[in-house]
């Protein structure tokens, strides 16, 4: 088969629920204080909207650390899903009304590939199942209009269960099998790994949760570790990234333990060539970055894509 599809873009789009509260969209509930805590992931995320509008693409490809499976690697696969998420941990700031399409295709195809790959894996073909916060937040914050289909991807528990070097290796090969089955497919696609970088976080609320006197990194040692994760995306260093994945996750606590940042590395070839950081921000003391890879505009200034 020709391969005619690409992925456009590959992005680090992190998924705190406070983001979607302080943004007031019509479909969440609560109702934001407007005090302004998340500014700065909200300009890196306006930023990242204003680079990807003009890219031509057809599908969200998400991979989502909280749909926790522990048989394999499951993904949606119905054409449609609606419903009200509510975060479990934040509740007076996530409960959204929901309805979004699946590209179940293309869902597929991923599924195969990651299979033909040796991966555990399942489609998940309930009508009623509620989709993840960090599927929705992710989607929106990165496209608000809701016009794209989504394929979703959840977090198998391979890091969890056995160690963070056999999780990335699982996820490195999902990765490749996504670009393999998007390429297949003639689609044209944004890849979002829906993840923060360090997250240990404060157990306690202010009374206004927006209040930015009370926002900054929980401890040092998350930023330095954040700072120096950035600092290998700048230097296009992806290999490098995935040499000290597990030690980044162990000594930040970090949810790319969930895989999506190693997935999203091995479907873009393991980058050698610069990612864009439109900003980096704390949410209640966890660290968060909104990342972009573009193969294509790597590949025009003599880069490997
Ligand atoms: O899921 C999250 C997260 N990753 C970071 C911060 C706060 C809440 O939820
Ligand atoms: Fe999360």
């Amino acid at each position: 088969m020709t391969a005619t599809g690409s992925i456009v873009r590959g992005i680090v789009a992190p998924h705190p629920p406070h983001l979607i509260y302080a943004a007031n969209p019509p479909q969440n509930e609560p109702r934001s204080s407007g005090a302004g805590a998340w500014a700065p992931l909200h300009a890196a995320y306006q930023r990242l909207r204003a680079s990807i509008a003009a890219a031509d693409f057809d599908v969200l490809v998400v991979h989502t650390p909280h749909w926790k499976t522990h048989v394999g690697h499951h993904f949606l696969g119905v054409p449609r899903f609606a419903g009200r998420s509510v975060d479990p941990i934040f509740p007076n700031l996530f409960r959204f009304d929901y309805q979004l399409e699946v590209d179940v295709e293309l869902a597929e195809a991923v599924r195969d590939e990651a299979a033909a790959g040796g991966l555990c894996t399942a489609m998940m073909r309930n009508p009623d199942f509620r989709v993840d916060y960090g599927t929705i937040t992710s989607c929106h914050l990165v496209r608000p209009e809701w016009d794209k289909p989504v394929v979703c991807i959840s977090s198998a528990r391979t890091a969890f269960d056995y160690s963070n070097e056999a999780g990335d290796a699982e996820m490195l090969v999902l990765g490749q099998a996504t670009r393999r089955a998007v390429e297949r497919s003639g689609r044209n696609a944004l890849l979002l790994a829906s993840t923060s970088l360090s997250h240990r976080h404060f157990t306690e609320e202010p009374a206004d949760p927006e209040d930015p006197r009370f926002e900054h990194i929980y401890n040092r040692n998350q930023a330095l570790w954040d700072q120096r994760l950035l600092g290998l995306v700048r230097a296009g260093a992806g290999r490098q990234i995935l040499d000290e994945m597990p030690d980044f996750i162990e000594q930040s606590m970090s949810e790319c333990k969930d895989g999506g940042l190693s997935w999203l590395l091995g479907a873009l070839g393991v980058p050698d060539y610069p990612g864009t950081v439109h900003g980096y921000g704390t949410v209640i003391g966890t660290g968060n970055a909104v990342i972009e890879w573009d193969p294509s505009a790597a590949a025009a200034a003599g880069g490997a894509a």
